[in-house]
């Protein structure tokens, strides 16, 4: 007999670099979610289910016990906070770094800069942390326009190859933290599933690491 476990992940790149270490501890996912619309996919074992979300509302299901575990960007958690749940593991995958970006030199131009975000938690500790004054400008995405039509005099937003903000004439100005996903558990689940948990933990850790010595 095995406890139920319901795991949070969002559709896209976590979900792709998230399936092969859930194959290692011997969770198969039966559903393809580029092709079905369900929300709760099956996978091999009855009692596993995994719930897909919006990649910032991962934290708060694991938060309230919806979801056993899941797997969070450490930007999503550093705008989440972190309460109900506990960060086991940094599983190396969705990497990025978050920026600060805009036209170069912009930075310089005004005393109280605007910077436009959906990282609003982050980018106002950063600029707190250095003493400088802004305005946070709440956005929910396409943040690389807001300095296009001059809504923003910069953007605070995650960079992989950095495309994106080259396609939009804007550039890389200030690394705030580097990304990557991680492994996040309910704490009640932690001490009620513990055993199963645990070796689930322990297996994806081995994993990760393997994968890190071949890197
Ligand atoms: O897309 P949606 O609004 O639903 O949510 P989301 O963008 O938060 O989710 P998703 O699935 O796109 O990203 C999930 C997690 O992947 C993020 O929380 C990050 O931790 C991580 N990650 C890694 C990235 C990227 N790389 C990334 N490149 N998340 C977003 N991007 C976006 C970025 O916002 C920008 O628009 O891709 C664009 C930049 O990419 P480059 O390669 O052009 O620099
Ligand atoms: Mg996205």
């Amino acid at each position: 007999m095995h406890d139920k476990l319901t795991i949070a992940l969002s559709k896209g790149r976590i979900f792709k670099e998230t399936l092969p270490l859930l194959r290692h501890v011997g969770i198969e996912c039966v559903d393809d979610p580029e092709t079905s619309r369900k929300l709760i996919l099956d996978t091999n074992l009855p009692d596993v289910k995994i719930v897909l979300l919006r990649a910032s509302d991962v934290p708060t299901y694991v938060q309230y016990g919806a979801a056993d575990f899941g797997v969070a960007g450490k930007d999503v958690l550093m705008e989440h906070g972190g309460e109900g749940l506990y960060e086991l593991l940094d599983l190396r995958i969705a990497r990025c770094r978050l920026m600060v970006a805009g036209r170069p030199g912009v930075l310089d131009t005004r005393a109280r800069l605007r910077v436009a975000t959906k990282y609003v938690e982050s980018a106002r500790r950063y600029f707190a942390e250095q003493g400088r004054q802004v305005e946070i400008i709440k956005l929910y995405g396409s943040m690389e326009l807001a300095p296009l039509v001059d809504l923003a005099d910069c953007i605070v937003d995650v960079v992989d190859t950095g495309n994106t903000l080259r396609a939009n004439g804007l550039e890389p100005l200030e690394h705030m933290a580097d990304i990557s996903s991680r492994l996040i558990v309910n704490r009640a689940s932690m001490k009620l599933k513990h055993a199963r948990l645990q070796q689930m933990v322990d297996r994806i850790a081995s994993c990760v690491n393997q994968e890190g010595e071949k890197a």
